[in-house]
This record gives structure tokens, sequence and C-alpha cells, in this order.
């Protein structure tokens, strides 16, 4: 086969880069290791920073978003027994986010991706990338017993943290920074109405997070050790430890019934530099993890997209490459910045297990002086709205 972008993983990051390089005249083929079903059954992320909804907007994306997404002005802090605290993103920056499960932006790219027909090859198995730095990459995969090959200008790689892609980028000119947390999220999905606002808690026994897909749908996470195991978390516990955790007040209104899923999910920070390798590129999560406090990953996999499309676009309309040349450096500062909101957030809502009386006080003092400074707020603000494109 031959194309003129060939994209590993067709989770939100390569279904998206795929669809915008459509609206821009320029063809691709997708290949995805899993299933359809398996891509659409993950439950993933559930907040859309004001810029991604634009661009999906733009690409086209709006009915059902629009429709069923919750828009939200801002989200509340719970922490020392006291009463919810609103950071109110709409005052401080004029703009808002939008509630909209990963589930359903996957949905919409399916959808999108049939009425144009994209090739779009599931169940691939052992994808593999060929000369990247030379003009004609390739890449080669197994499907249903046969062996392929698809020829292209570019390769991109949108296969995730465990891809194929970053690998072939070699050890001499791939740097990694990683962090990785001692805890991790035990969350629950229950059809039950969820709170109207998000709320993010700080409690001596740990983090804790409502938020929402759908109004009878609610998403919500507790810290948990990373040695427990799913069966040591009864829905009774969870409830209990949430309500525990969100306090009288926030807790009180958490209406609670059986999950209808549950899992645990570690926390680390991760970052690959550069972005490309000659003619292979790498975008969302293939090439940046983020812990979830900040709700930025899937917002990362967009403004990756958004970027490289738009190189991709000026590369094969006017032969100008300065966007390419670029995308990686533009793509890893929005990177980095996101990468130490995240970090930031986890740092000040979580429990650290070796955390001294001092690193307690500091941390209470940090949530006093949020709740006391327009700027603090401002700038918490501005950062979870999502900086702006460069241009
Ligand atoms: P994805 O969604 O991981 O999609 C990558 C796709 O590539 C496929 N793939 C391969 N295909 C071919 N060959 C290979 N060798 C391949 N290896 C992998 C995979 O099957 C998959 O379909 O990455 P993408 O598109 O960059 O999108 C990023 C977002 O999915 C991610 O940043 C967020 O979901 C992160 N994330 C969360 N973000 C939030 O903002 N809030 C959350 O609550 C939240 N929860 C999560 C998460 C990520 C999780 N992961 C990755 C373990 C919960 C989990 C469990
Ligand atoms: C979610 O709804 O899954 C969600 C919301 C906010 C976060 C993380 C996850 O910070």
């Amino acid at each position: 086969m031959r194309t003129q972008v060939a994209i590993i993983g067709a989770g939100p990051a390569g279904s998206l880069l795929s669809h915008l390089l459509h609206r821009s005249g320029i063809d691709s083929i997708v290949v995805e290791r899993s299933s359809r079903n398996h891509v659409l059954d993950r439950i993933r992320a559930g907040v859309l920073e004001w810029g991604s909804v634009e661009v999906l907007r733009a690409a086209g994306l709006d009915a059902r978003m629009d429709a069923e997404g919750h828009v939200h002005d801002g989200a509340a802090l719970v922490w020392g027994g006291r009463e919810a605290f609103f950071i109110d993103i709409n005052r401080h920056v004029g703009s808002h986010f939008m509630s909209y499960g990963q589930t359903k932006m996957q949905e919409d790219l399916y959808a999108a991706a049939d009425v144009r027909h994209a090739a779009i090859v599931f169940e691939a198995a052992n994808v593999e990338v060929h000369n990247p730095l030379s003009d004609r990459p390739s890449i080669t995969f197994d499907v249903g017993g046969i062996a392929e090959r698809v020829d292209a200008d570019y390769v991109v790689g949108c296969d995730g943290y465990h891809g194929a892609a970053r690998p072939a980028i070699p050890d001499t000119v791939l740097r990694t920074f990683e962090k990785e947390y001692p805890f991790g999220w035990l969350g629950i999905m229950s059809e039950t109405p969820p709170l109207p606002d998000l709320v993010y808690a700080n409690h001596a026994n740990g983090f804790a997070l409502a938020s929402q897909r759908n109004p009878m749908l609610s998403r919500y996470y507790v810290q948990c050790s990373l040695d427990d195991d799913l069966a040591d978390w009864s829905d009774d516990r969870f409830w209990s430890e949430l309500t525990t955790r969100l306090g009288s007040t926030v807790g009180g209104q958490v209406v609670t019934g059986p999950s209808i899923e549950k899992s645990i999910a570690p926390l680390r920070s991760f970052v690959a530099e550069p972005m490309r390798y000659g003619n292979l590129f790498i975008a969302g999560d293939a090439a940046h993890i983020v812990p979830p406090t900040g709700a930025k990953g899937l917002n990362l996999a967009i403004s990756d997209v958004h970027y490289l499309s738009r190189a991709l676009t000026a590369h094969y309309d006017g032969g100008d490459d300065e966007y390419l040349d670029r995308y990686s450096e533009m793509a890893l500062r929005r990177v980095w910045s996101a990468v130490r909101f995240s970090w930031w957030m986890t740092t000040l809502l979580h429990r650290f297990p070796e955390q001294t009386a001092f690193d307690q006080r500091a941390q209470e003092a940090e949530l006093d002086y949020l709740a006391s400074s327009m700027h603090a707020q401002a700038a918490m603000a501005e950062q979870y709205a999502g900086l702006p494109f460069e241009s």
C-alpha cells in the first residue's frame, strides 16, 4: 500500500490526525493494534480544554459534543474540612472547559471515519517502522496472518506509551524524562446523577475527585496504594472513602449506586524529546504522559495533532516546511507547560507516603494562599483552562 501519511494508532490522536488531514486533502492509512470495540470500550479522560473544543468544532466534530457536553465555568477544591472553594475560570480568564468523555469523542471520530470510508486497519500485529531517515519511510505489520507494508512520505506514531514508533528513534537521539508517583487512582463509573461541578479534594486519607460524563453517569476517583487490588475495594468501601474525603457538605450531596466499571491506574510523568526523527513524528501519549490530576493527557494529544496537521497541510499545500521543522520544539513547549502544571496539581492535592509534617504544613499553606489570592487563582485558572496555541 502507498499513502502520504502512515499513522500508527487509532486512539484520539491517530484518528483525529487522519480526520484533519483528510479535510486538507491529504491521504493517510491508520494501523491500529486493537479491535475497534476494544478502543471504544476504554474509559479514560473526561475533560476538554476550550482550545480542544474549538479544534473539534473547526473539524466538524461539534454536533454531538455541543448537544451532550457539559460546559463548566470552573472547578471546586475542598480541603481541611472547609466549604468547597470554586476556582472561577470564566471570571479569571474568560474561558470555560467541557465535560465530554474520551469514549464519546472516539465514537464521533470513528463515525466520521465511516462516512469518508477512511482506511483504518484494526487488529494489526507486529507493527514496525522502517527507514525513518529516508524520504520513503514505511511501516510493516501482520493482519489476519498476512504481512502488509505501507510506504509513505511521513510516518506518525500516535500509538501511546507502549507503542512501536518511539522505540524506532535511536537511544543516541532520544532523551526521556520521567517521574513516577508512589500512588494510583482507583476510578469508578456509576449510573447516578453527578455533582454539578468537578470537585478536587485534598484529605488526610488522600486525594479524591468527583467528575461526570452525562446527567446520569458519574465518574469518581480516590487516591489508592499501588499495591491495592480491585478486590480490596468493594463499592461500599469506595463510597465511604470518597464521601469522607470530599467532606461532609460535598460528600453529603453524592448519590451512590452500584459501580459499572472500576479500575486502578498508576500516575506518572514522562516526556520524550525530540518528537521528530527524520520523517517519523510522534504525538500524544507516544511522546508524553501526565498524571490525570490536571486533566491534560487528552488535550495534549489534541494539541500535538493540531500542530502536526497544520504543518503537514502547509507542506502539501505550498511546500512550506517551517511548521514541520518547528513541530517538535513548538509541541514540547506546550507539553512541558502541561507536565509542570499536572505535577504541581498532583503534588498539591495528594498524600505522599513519605510526606513529613513540614511537607504537610507547606501543602496547607499553599492551599490557603490559593484561597486568599486572586493572582494565585488566576494562574491556576489560566493553566487549567489551557494555554493558547502558538501561531
Ligand atoms: P492512546 O489513547 O493510548 O491511543 C494509542 C492507540 O495506539 C494503539 N497502539 C498501537 N497500534 C499499533 N501498533 C502498536 N504497536 C500499538 N501500540 C498501541 C493503541 O491500541 C491505542 O488505540 O493515545 P493517544 O491517542 O495519544 O491519546 C491520549 C489519551 O488517550 C490519554 O492521554 C488520556 O486518556 C490519558 N488518560 C487520562 N487523561 C485525562 O486527561 N483524564 C483521565 O482521566 C485519564 N485517564 C488516561 C486515563 C490514560 C490511561 N492509560 C493510557 C493507561 C486512564 C488510563 C488507564
Ligand atoms: C475524568 O472525568 O475522568 C477526569 C476529570 C478531571 C481530571 C481527571 C479525570 O483531572
